[in-house]
C-alpha cells in the first residue's frame, strides 16, 4: 500500500490545485471518534468531516442500511421510477423539524443545492425577487451560493459576476458588535433592509442560527426571533440554513428550537446522510406546494443509497440519543476551553452550542490573530489531532467532534489542544 507521502505527490500531479485539503495525511480507515492513516497513525477527530458524521464514521446501522440497498438497486431516479426510503426521508425531515404546520420536503444532493432550492422555492412562492443574507454567512460555492456567501478568498475571488438581487445585513456578533443585544443588532439589520432593499420586494430572508465557515458566531439571543418576525409581518419567507447545525450537532435536532423559531423553510445537508451526499429542503406546504410539477428535482436528488443511509443515521441518532451526546461533549469541552481562555488572553472567546464549539484568537484589542491560529491549528495536526479553521478572519479554531466520541478521546484532544496553544 502506498504511504500518505506518494499518495501526495500523486495527487499533486492529477488533482486540481483549487481542491485543497487540511492535511496531507490519506485516510485508510476511520470509526467513532478517531481516523486511521495509511501511514497506520491515528488522528483524533475534531472535524467530522465538517459536521458530517454526526453518528461516525463508517456507524454500523449505516453500513448495514447502505450495503442492503446496493444490493437491492442503485438508482432508479425518483422524477422516472420512485422509492420508498424517499418518502420516508421526508416523512422524518417534517418530524423532526420544528413547526407543526403543515409540511413538505424535498431532497438534493449537497448543502449548495438545497440551498438553491429554498431560494427558488421562495421567489416563486412570493413572486419577489431579493434574498437578504447577513455578514459571515456560508452559504455554498455555487453561482448563487457564491453571492450568499460573504467571505472572499477563497470562495468568491474572481470567481463572479454573481447572482443578483442578494442583499447583505448586519450580522449580530457579540464579540465584534460593541455589545449590541439581539433587539439592538436586529434593528440595525432590519434598518438596511428596509432602507436599501424594501420589505416588499424580500422574497427571503436566510440565515445560519450558528454561523459555519464564517466563525460559529452565535448571534445574541433575541436577534433571531426578531429577523423571523420581521420577515413574517413583511410576506418574505424565513429561511433557517441548518445544514452546519442541523442533525443533532448543537444537541437539538435543530439549532432554530433553541429560540423557539419556527422557519418557513430549513436547509439541511451534512449529517443527515451519516456520510453520504444528501440534503433537503423541507418547510411550509403552502410554499413548497407553490411549485409547479417538474420544477424541482435533478438527477441524483435523494439517491436511494443515500436516503437508506440518512434513515439508518437517523435511527442512530434517536437510539444511541445523540442529542444528549451533544450536551455532554459540550458538558467537557466548555469548561475546558474556559479554563485555557481564563489562561491565555489571546482567546477572547469561547462559543457556540453542543457538539459545534470554538475559540476566537486574538491579539490586544481583540484584533484577530490568524497568525496564531494556524500555527496552533497545525501545532495540532502534529500531534495527531485533526482541527479545523474558520472565521472571517481566519482566527477561529472550531472543534466538531463526531457525537459518539468517547470521553477519553475528548479529552486526549484537549490535551493536544492544550500543548498547541503554548506553542
Ligand atoms: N450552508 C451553513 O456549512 C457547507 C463547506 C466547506 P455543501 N460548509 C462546509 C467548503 O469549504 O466547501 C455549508 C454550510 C452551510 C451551506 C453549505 C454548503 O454545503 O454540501 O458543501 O454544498
Amino acid at each position: 500500500m502506498s504511504t500518505s507521502e506518494e499518495l501526495h505527490k500523486r495527487r499533486l500531479a492529477v488533482v486540481a490545485k483549487g481542491v485543497g485539503s487540511v492535511v496531507s495525511a490519506y485516510v485508510d480507515h476511520a470509526g467513532g471518534g478517531t481516523l486511521t492513516d495509511v501511514d497506520g497513525r491515528e488522528w483524533i477527530d475534531f472535524a467530522s468531516g465538517i459536521a458530517v458524521t454526526n453518528v461516525g464514521n463508517a456507524a454500523p446501522r449505516v453500513v448495514e442500511a447502505v450495503r442492503a440497498q446496493v444490493e437491492r438497486f442503485t438508482h432508479t431516479c425518483f422524477m422516472v421510477a420512485p422509492y420508498e426510503s424517499y418518502v420516508a426521508v421526508c416523512e422524518q425531515l417534517i418530524d423532526l423539524t420544528p413547526g407543526t404546520f403543515e409540511k413538505r420536503a424535498a431532497l438534493f444532493n449537497s448543502g449548495a443545492e438545497a440551498v438553491e432550492n429554498a431560494v427558488k422555492i421562495a421567489r416563486h412562492a412570493t413572486g419577489r425577487p431579493a434574498v437578504i443574507v447577513f455578514d459571515h454567512a456560508y452559504h455554498g460555492r455555487t453561482n448563487l451560493t457564491m453571492a450568499l456567501t460573504a467571505k472572499n478568498m477563497p470562495y468568491k475571488h474572481r470567481f463572479g459576476p454573481f447572482a443578483p438581487e442578494v442583499y447583505r445585513a448586519p450580522m449580530s456578533y457579540p464579540l465584534r458588535d460593541g455589545g449590541l443585544d439581539g433587539a439592538e443588532a436586529a434593528r440595525r439589520a432590519v434598518d438596511v433592509i428596509e432602507k436599501q432593499v424594501g420589505g416588499s420586494n424580500v422574497a427571503a430572508v436566510l440565515i445560519e442560527p450558528i454561523q459555519g465557515e464564517g466563525g460559529f458566531v452565535v448571534p445574541a439571543p433575541g436577534f433571531l426571533p426578531a429577523i423571523a418576525a420581521w420577515a413574517k409581518a413583511n410576506g418574505a419567507v424565513f429561511i433557517a440554513d441548518e445544514i452546519q447545525t442541523g442533525f443533532a450537532r448543537t444537541g437539538r435536532w435543530f439549532a432554530s428550537e433553541d429560540e423557539g423559531l419556527e422557519p418557513d423553510l430549513i436547509t439541511t445537508a451534512k449529517g443527515m446522510g451519516g456520510g453520504l451526499p444528501i440534503a433537503g429542503v423541507v418547510g411550509r406546504a403552502d410554499l413548497m406546494d407553490a411549485v409547479h410539477a417538474g420544477g424541482l428535482g435533478g438527477t441524483y436528488g435523494g439517491n436511494p443509497v443515500a436516503c437508506a443511509a440518512a434513515l439508518a443515521a437517523i435511527e442512530t441518532m434517536r437510539e444511541l440519543d445523540l442529542n444528549a451526546a451533544a450536551r455532554r461533549i459540550e458538558s467537557v469541552l466548555r469548561p475546558a476551553l474556559s479554563e485555557m481562555a481564563a489562561a491565555d488572553p489571546g482567546i477572547a472567546e469561547v462559543r457556540g452550542r453542543g457538539a459545534m464549539i470554538a475559540i476566537e484568537l486574538v491579539l490586544a484589542d481583540n484584533e484577530p490573530d490568524p497568525t496564531r491560529t494556524a500555527a496552533v491549528s497545525k501545532a495540532c495536526h502534529e500531534a495527531g489531532l485533526l482541527t479545523l479553521t474558520c472565521g472571517t478572519y481566519g482566527n477561529v479554531l472550531r472543534f466538531l467532534p463526531p457525537l459518539v466520541i468517547s470521553d477519553p478521546d475528548l479529552h486526549r484532544g484537549l490535551d493536544i489542544l492544550r500543548r498547541a496553544l503554548l506553542t
